[in-house]
């Protein structure tokens, strides 16, 4: 639907989860929103011929390769979106910048604090050539997370005094489900704090305004050993018996992370990310409480916000429950009627109309890395803490 002929030609790195959808945002944001510039998918980029092929097919990228440097070499690309496993974010992405390409990359940013300091770096460095910088953590682009952060800006809760935030999946319950790249540090980084709790922590972080300060925090890995994975993606949809093996391997990640913190404005806050929270798939859950009232926020019925204003006369106090479906609520006047409901993979959408909008533009997209960073010193003083028998670690400013 986009009424310019500027073209940005994306090339993604990455097939399974994330890469579908962010697939799926591509193929969709020009034909919702009128945007500065129209993207073209030009290539995908994955390990496997085979499927890389298939993945092109599907997804809908106009030529695919299994060799991620050819695809940053080409003249023809000029957004490199990194889907990859955490291990390989720091490489592809430091080569792509250095080749004057925007970035996308997935979260958490890194699987250290080193490498995303060495990412921010070069996307400082980048910035000054007019080279854009994003991290997805696309929970930000709900649109009633949104509405959460304008509201919590606009001083309607006051001062915020608690955050209590939880992410919670089931998917590695049962003992048998292999050992696949997720619960592998090497490739990982962390196991359910990096994963899910980074989204957690950014989020918090985002709708706050606020900096996580200072952690005391509980980790554990319940399963230590797993069958060994038969080529599986990694993800609950595979199911726990996907091409398990006899062999078994060490889990060397945490199945679960629990911290109290304080944030820089004086709250004080609560974060748990399970992969053991049998019976809950996806759950995530934050409620802000400041001094003027409350706002919660429940991924599983993500068109909502839980509203309570605690300026209305004591006899018209009560939780409030906002269908964000209103063609002035962040991001819906391109979807649908009033109180027709949107879904996970809009996010993404949202996202890439953020992120096109913003190179098109010439201005620099949020989350950038220095975000990122922010949420990765998070994660790295949530693993020492625990390492440290809960110790309250300090945690410092990623722009210092
Ligand atoms: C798997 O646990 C996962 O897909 C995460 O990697 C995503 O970031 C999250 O959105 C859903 O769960």
């Amino acid at each position: 639907m986009s009424t310019t002929d500027r073209e940005l030609r994306v090339g993604m790195v990455g097939y399974a989860f994330m890469g579908a959808a962010h697939s799926q945002a591509w193929r969709t944001v020009n034909r919702v929103y009128d945007l500065p510039a129209r993207v073209r998918m030009a290539a995908i980029c994955g390990r496997d011929p085979e499927k890389v092929a298939d993945a092109a097919d599907r997804l809908g990228w106009e030529s695919h390769t299994t060799d991620w440097r050819e695809l940053i070499a080409r003249d023809d690309i000029d957004i490199v979106d990194v889907c990859t496993p955490g291990d390989s974010h720091a490489e592809i992405t430091l080569a792509a910048l250095a080749a004057g390409k925007h970035v996308l990359c997935e979260k958490p940013l890194a699987n250290t604090v080193a490498e995303a300091r060495e990412m921010t770096a070069a996307a400082t460095t980048a910035q000054a050539a007019g080279i854009r910088s994003m991290c997805g953590f696309n929970y930000r682009r709900v649109p009633a997370v949104t509405m959460m952060q304008q509201l919590i800006a606009a001083g309607r809760l006051g001062k915020i005094r608690h955050v209590r935030a939880v992410y919670l999946q089931d998917w590695i319950v049962d003992p048998q489900f292999p050992l696949v790249w997720r619960l592998q540090k090497d490739k990982a980084g962390s196991g359910a704090l990096g994963d899910i709790g980074a989204h957690i922590i950014d989020l918090t972080q985002f709708v706050t305004g606020q900096r996580i300060a200072g952690v005391s925090a509980l980790t554990e890995t319940f399963v230590k050993q797993r069958p060994l994975p038969g080529g599986s993606s990694g993800l609950a949809a595979t199911g726990p018996a996907d091409g398990a093996t006899a062999a078994t391997g060490e889990v060397t990640v945490d199945d679960a992370a629990v911290f109290v913190a304080r944030l820089d404005g004086g709250a004080l806050a609560t974060y748990e990310a399970s992969r053991f929270a049998t019976g809950r798939k996806n759950g995530l859950r934050v409620e802000v409480n400041g001094s003027l009232g409350t706002v919660v926020f429940d991924l599983e019925r993500l068109n909502e916000l839980e509203f309570y204003d605690a300026t209305l006369p004591a006899a018209e106090q009560g939780f409030t429950r906002i269908l964000v479906t209103e063609g002035d609520h962040p991001y819906m006047s391109a979807w649908w009627p009033p109180g027709h409901i949107i879904g996970y993979e809009h996010s993404f959408t949202h996202q890439m109309r953020d992120l096109v909008e913003a190179v098109a533009t010439g201005v620099d997209p949020a989350p950038s890395f220095a975000d990122a960073l922010q949420v990765q010193l998070v994660l790295d003083a949530v693993t020492r803490s625990a390492e440290l028998g809960s110790s309250w670690t300090e945690v410092e400013p990623s722009l210092a």
